[in-house]
């Protein structure tokens, strides 16, 4: 009992490291002894202390259990192991939510808090803790980063009317949802003609996430993006990414992260700018559009998680802009699982993770 209860805190706590740790993973860390909580930590940022140590460098009491949401390093990092502080600690038994698969950890860390007699358990809320960091673990396994697609639609799927007019398909509340879900991310996505036609900054101006650094990405395929655009102003918290094409008319850099990569006939090749963006450090990426760009990664089923905001109204219009125009026969229809549905006053947030073929 006692141990799903800790594990639960320890959850809690790592997750207010959201958006601030990558690519690195959020952490949790609860001391505790005969039911008693005496000491907590999490990983609030890159770079910053880990969480066993926040929770462990004031601890004077032996024979205590360390809940952790995550394997502890056993590796010389930016810090020392953090096994060598728990065995200082004569912390007694080590309760862990799931195995670090970072191959520098991957089950050493467990194995010398054994060696040195500590008892562990492993894998209390083991789904939970993997959900929470899906962005770390779909990064350091492979070579792109994960991707959550993002849109706000009107409840028959338009994300503009019949005459092209997109702004104010959602509310007030549907805007500040997609710019705080912004903060949960390493980078963000979009098109060239949503770049030009409403001239965002794309930036974080939600409170919540005061310095935190977001990578705007832009897909800009011929390289004729206007300077003049809003979306060049302040780099230096929001670095630019452009991607163009190899076969682009003008091929000069108009950013110092601007990339010429392959194409094929439907624009980019998404795996090159996927490979490019993880490549930059970036563990996990949002796009927001236009219409062609989600279809286009929808299409190639480049996609972990769909984020949606529904307005409550039906825009209809043979010409508006559907937001997944690409159809699949029914068999292949892509799934969602694990879904959440968050209701407003004059909409609904889903939340949905893509189902993924058992092959
Ligand atoms: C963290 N925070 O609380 C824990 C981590 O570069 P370093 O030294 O910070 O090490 C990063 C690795 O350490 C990380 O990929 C993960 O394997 C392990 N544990 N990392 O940033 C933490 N416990
Ligand atoms: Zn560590």
């Amino acid at each position: 009992m006692d141990d799903l209860k800790f594990m639960k805190i320890a959850l809690k706590l790592a997750r207010q490291g959201l958006g601030c740790t990558e690519p690195n993973p959020m952490v949790g860390a609860v001391v505790a002894k005969a039911g008693r909580l005496l000491a907590c930590g999490f990983h609030c940022s890159f770079g910053a202390a880990h969480a066993e140590t926040m929770a462990l460098q004031r601890l004077t009491v032996p024979g205590a259990t360390l809940y952790l949401t995550l394997e502890p390093c056993s590796h010389f990092g930016k810090t020392p192991p953090c096994v060598d502080l728990i065995i200082a600690k004569r912390i007694r038994r080590v309760v862990v939510a799931m195995l670090d698969p970072n191959p520098l950890v991957n089950g050493s860390g467990l194995r010398r808090l054994r060696a040195q007699g500590i008892e562990t358990r492993l894998g209390v809320c083991r789904a939970r803790a993997e959900r929470l960091n899906r962005h770390y673990l779909k990064a350091i396994a492979g070579p792109v980063p994960y991707v959550a697609l993002h849109a706000g639609l009107s409840l028959d799927g338009k994300l503009s009317d019949d005459a092209g007019r997109a702004r104010w398909v959602t509310s007030a509340e549907g805007r500040r949802y997609a710019h705080s879900l912004r903060g949960e991310f390493s980078a963000i996505l979009a098109g060239r003609g949503n770049i030009e036609a409403d001239n965002p900054l794309l930036t974080l101006r939600e409170p919540g996430w005061p310095g935190k650094k977001l990578y705007r990405v832009v897909l800009d395929s011929n390289n004729t993006l206007s300077r003049r655009l809003n979306i060049f102003k302040e780099q230096e918290r929001f670095p630019l990414v452009i991607f163009s094409s190899r076969n682009a008319k003008n091929m000069k850099k108009k950013v110092p992260l601007h990339f010429f990569v392959r194409h094929d006939r439907h624009g980019l090749l998404l795996d090159d700018v996927l490979r490019r963006l993880r490549a930059l450090g970036i563990a996990s990426l949002l796009v927001e559009g236009g219409g062609r760009v989600l279809d286009s990664f929808i299409r190639e089923r480049r996609f972990d998680e769909i984020d949606l905001f529904f307005a409550a109204k039906i825009i209809g219009g043979r010409n508006a802009a559907q937001v997944f125009a690409s159809g699949f026969p029914i068999d292949e229809a892509l799934e969602l699982e694990d879904c959440r549905w968050t209701a407003f006053a004059d909409g609904s947030i889903l939340r949905g993770y893509r189902k993924c073929s058992p092959d």
